[in-house]
Order: C-alpha cells, then sequence, then structure tokens
C-alpha cells in the first residue's frame, strides 16, 4: 500500500495524467511533491489546490534531484529517456505511471487495449457494447478521460485505452482481459526501433486473465500459459473459436469459427480495417462472459459509426466523397485506411497527407498507394520526406497549407472519387491537435 511508508513521492508532469495523479493520491492522504519541465504547465492552478506551494515546482526538472525522491509518477508525455529521470532510475528510484496507481487500487474487472491503431474505436466499442449487455462500463485512459478518474465512479467493468508510453511504467498490469490490436510503426522518435516499441506494447498482456489478439499480425502474439484463454480476430475466414469474416457477394459476415453473426451490412462501421475492430470487440466480448447475438448488441453495432476524425465521411459533393482521417497519425492507420475504403478496380482515391512523421519510415506507402491511389497532395513538416519516398511512380504534388490544397484538388476530382484526408503524421507541426487539424478540413469542404 501507498500508505505509511517513508516513500517520497513526486508527480512528474502537470497535464491531464499529472492531475488526474494529484488528485488520486491528495484523496488518499498521501503526501507528494509536483514538477513540471514548463514555466506555466496546463495543470498548475488546480494543483495548487491540492497541493501546499512550496512542494510544486516548474521550470525544469533537475530539482527531482534535490528532493530526495524515491518513487515517481512520471507522465506518459515524458519520455524516462530524460536525462534527470535516466539517473535517477539508476539510482533505484521507481519510475510508476498513472496506470500503475489504477493497478494498485481498482477493485473491479478491467480491460486493457492497446495496439498502434483503432484503440480508441474499439476501447469505445467495448465499452457500448458492455453497456448494452447491461454491465456498468466506464471508458477512458489515453482515449482521454485518465484511468485514476474512472475510479470515481463505481463499476462492474473499466475498460482502458492505452498507450505505449502508459506501458512503458508498467510491469504488471494484470488485466482481467487484454488485448494488442495490431502493431506498426509510430513514435519513433521515442523508441530506438520497432522491436523495443514492440516489446513495450507486449506489456498489455503481462499476468493477464485472458487476451485477443490479431491473427494477421505476428508481433500481437502473446506468450502466455495454456490455461490462459486467448481468441484471435482476422479478416479472412475464420478458424474454430477466431473470429473472422466469411465474404458473400454481397459484403460478408462477421463470424465466431463457422457461426454467422453479424452481416457487414447490419454494421455501421465501414471498411475492412473496421469490420477488424468490430470482431475484436466481440472477440472480447465473449471472453467476459456476454451474449454475441442480442438484440442489444445488433443495436450498438447499427448504431455506432465510429467517433470523430476516423475515416468520418464529412460531405459528399458533386458525387465526391471527403473522409476525414485526421486520426491517422501514423502510416499504419493511412494504409488501413486506404485498404479498407479504397478499390484497385477504381483506384478513385485522392489521398491528402503530411505533417509531423514522429522519424517515420514512409516507404511502406509506396506500394498501397501504387494500387489505390490517383494522386497524391502533401503539407507539413515531411511533406519533402514522403515526396522523396513516393516518387517517381506516383503523381504527387507540395503545398504549403491545406487551403491551397483543397483549392487546387477541388478542380481535379471527378464523379466517384473519394479524397481521403489520412496525414500518416502527427498534426503538432501545423496544429494543436488532430482534431484541430480534422475540423479545419471538414470547414475547407463544406467550403467548397
Ligand atoms: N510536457 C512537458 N513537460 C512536462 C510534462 C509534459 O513539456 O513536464 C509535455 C509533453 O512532452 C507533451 C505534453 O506536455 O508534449 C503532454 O504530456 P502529458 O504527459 O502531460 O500528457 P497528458 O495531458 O497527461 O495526456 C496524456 C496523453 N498524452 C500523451 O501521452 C502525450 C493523452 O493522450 C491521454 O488522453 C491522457 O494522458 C489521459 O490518459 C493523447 C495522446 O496524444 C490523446 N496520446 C498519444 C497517442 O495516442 O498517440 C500517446
Ligand atoms: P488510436 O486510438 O489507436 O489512435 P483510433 O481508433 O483513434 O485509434 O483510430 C486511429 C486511426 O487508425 C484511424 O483514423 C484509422 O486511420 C486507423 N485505423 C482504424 N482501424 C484500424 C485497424 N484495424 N488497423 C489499422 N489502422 C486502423
Amino acid at each position: 500500500s501507498l500508505i505509511g511508508s517513508d516513500r517520497v513521492r513526486a508527480v512528474v508532469g502537470l497535464g491531464a495524467t499529472g492531475l488526474s495523479c494529484v488528485r488520486f493520491l491528495a484523496s488518499k492522504g498521501i503526501e507528494f511533491h509536483v514538477v513540471d519541465s514548463r514555466d506555466m504547465p496546463p495543470g498548475l492552478e488546480e494543483a495548487k489546490r491540492y497541493c501546499a506551494p512550496e512542494r510544486i515546482h516548474t521550470g525544469g526538472l533537475d530539482v527531482l534531484e534535490t528532493l530526495g525522491v524515491t518513487e515517481l509518477f512520471v507522465s506518459p508525455g515524458i519520455a524516462l529517456r530524460t536525462p534527470v529521470l535516466a539517473r535517477l532510475a539508476e539510482q533505484g528510484v521507481a519510475m510508476r505511471g498513472d496506470i500503475d496507481l489504477f493497478c494498485d487500487y481498482v477493485d473491479a474487472p478491467f480491460v486493457a487495449i492497446t495496439g498502434s491503431n483503432a484503440k480508441s474505436t474499439v476501447t469505445t466499442l467495448v465499452g457500448l457494447l458492455l453497456q448494452a449487455c447491461d454491465k456498468k462500463a466506464v471508458a477512458g485512459g489515453n482515449l482521454g478521460l485518465p484511468a485514476l478518474d474512472l475510479l470515481c465512479e463505481e463499476a462492474d467493468f473499466y475498460v482502458l485505452e492505452l498507450s505505449s508510453f502508459q506501458l512503458e511504467t508498467t510491469d504488471a498490469l494484470k488485466a482481467d482481459l487484454a488485448c494488442l490490436l495490431n502493431v506498426s510503426e509510430d513514435h519513433m522518435d521515442r523508441y530506438k526501433d520497432l522491436y523495443e516499441y514492440q516489446r513495450v506494447k507486449q506489456k498489455v498482456y503481462r499476468g493477464c486473465k485472458a487476451a485477443v489478439c490479431n491473427k494477421q499480425d505476428i508481433l500481437t502474439a502473446p506468450l502466455l500459459s495454456e490455461n490462459v484463454p486467448v481468441r484471435a480476430f482476422t479478416t479472412k475466414t475464420p478458424d474454430l473459436k477466431e473470429f473472422g469474416l466469411i465474404k458473400e457477394s454481397d459484403g460478408a459476415w462477421l463470424c465466431r469459427g463457422v457461426e454467422r453473426l453479424y452481416h457487414t451490412s447490419q454494421v455501421a462501421l465501414k471498411g475492412s480495417h473496421n469490420h477488424a475492430n468490430v470482431l475484436a470487440a466481440l472477440a472480447m466480448l465473449e471472453l467476459l462472459g456476454q451474449e454475441l447475438r442480442s438484440d442489444a448488441v445488433a443495436t450498438v453495432l447499427k448504431t455506432f459509426r465510429g467517433l470523430p476524425h476516423r475515416c468520418e465521411t464529412v460531405a459528399i459533393k458533386k458525387g465526391v466523397t471527403y473522409i476525414n482521417d485526421s486520426k491517422g497519425t501514423n502510416v499504419g492507420a493511412t494504409l488501413a485506411a486506404m485498404e479498407g475504403l479504397g478499390s484497385v478496380a477504381q483506384k478513385n482515391i485522392l489521398l491528402i497527407a503530411g505533417g509531423d512523421g514522429k522519424g517515420a519510415d514512409f516507404k511502406p506507402l509506396v506500394k498501397t498507394i501504387g494500387l489505390l491511389v490517383k494522386k497524391v497532395y502533401l503539407f507539413g513538416k515531411d511533406a519533402e520526406k514522403i515526396a522523396v519516398v513516393l516518387s517517381p511512380d506516383t503523381d504527387v504534388v507540395l503545398f504549403n497549407t491545406l487551403d491551397d490544397i483543397m483549392s487546387s484538388l477541388s478542380e481535379e476530382c471527378t464523379e466517384g472519387d473519394i479524397v481521403l484526408f489520412s496525414p500518416a503524421c502527427a498534426s503538432l507541426d501545423m496544429y494543436q491537435n488532430y482534431e484541430k487539424r480534422g475540423e479545419h478540413f471538414a470547414r475547407l469542404v463544406e467550403a467548397l
């Protein structure tokens, strides 16, 4: 327990996570310092309500070395490689995070969902499905509402979206159900290579009681003892006990083994990547002991169109479909969006991409763009870098702003085209966040 020990604790970072730690520790009567590298961190005013001013240290992290700390709760946005943190870890200071605190205190079953992409979609869907099954389920974590804040509410199930950053400090998650959806390059500015990143993602399975993985992505395969039930999902025909798609001339069936559960026409989420997401959620629902075929589940599948900024159709104008996938912030996401929505026969996608590539390798885009994309419009910090990789085989143009792209593109597209805004990059070079970027795109579409 946290209480009654002689530990000296500090919350590192005063964003959403740091503040949730501050509130939580204060509510348990536990003393702590707060440290942030910025002079005026976003959570400063609120923190003062829970912590004496002399214990709040802003404008640098080095102060940690003077406080005699023994345990840190490090925010996900701060790399553990940060020199002062690395030095303290070397001296034996415990590096923990909000998720470790959550695990210490949670007293209801919890589901942990991670992956390079589709986390938010699947986490939200699992929450909705459990609620439809008359369970009190609350969803959060990287999704937005910090994990510790979820504990304010009693629940039958907590459903957590976890990022690789959150998993870094987490050594014994022990989730009742863990799922790694997919692994593809992301955040390469924080990891040495894909394998270091994968090792972190795999931590989601540590000590879990049941697991769901992606049959088509070997990097998601869990290493667990035989008595832990595992379900796999695939967009191909499933084996027994797997969740997959059986294709027919007019769509496909979402199946558990040979059992047909729902036809794709009964599912509001569109694209094969989204069908994979629904299958993952159904596999989880089964492992949580819920009935898969019920009117309540059918209603959720029929009505959940996905979250904003994820392959969201914002308008159809003059027969051209405009899709906002601003949350496509890495190469894997943009690949899934193109493959999920495009068709080789039509080759009708006009792709808008670019932004901060976070050190990614863009080569994996080349083949799919070659098959499905008519023309690529690039902007942002890494536009040039992407252009170099795509040319000379692709029709690529570079612009300074999204406004310029939209006015040029609107004269070039024809009926039946899909304008896909899926940047394969983070937004932070030009926007406050991916939402602002997506809203900008939607405004420009509206103005056409
Ligand atoms: N920062 C400093 N100095 C500090 C502390 C933070 O400069 O001392 C900076 C970080 O470098 C970062 C920013 O502040 O640029 C925010 O960092 P944070 O750790 O304070 O972030 P929070 O506000 O706590 O939000 C985090 C998640 N953000 C990150 O991991 C970067 C949120 O996910 C999450 O919703 C929230 O916790 C609640 O759990 C956002 C995200 O972008 C959506 N996540 C990444 C992703 O999905 O790819 C991982
Ligand atoms: P995350 O929370 O992991 O970022 P989201 O649910 O917000 O995931 O979706 C982010 C992006 O991932 C979407 O905009 C889409 O481009 C892409 N995506 C959706 N489903 C999949 C999938 N099954 N595999 C890969 N990428 C996907």
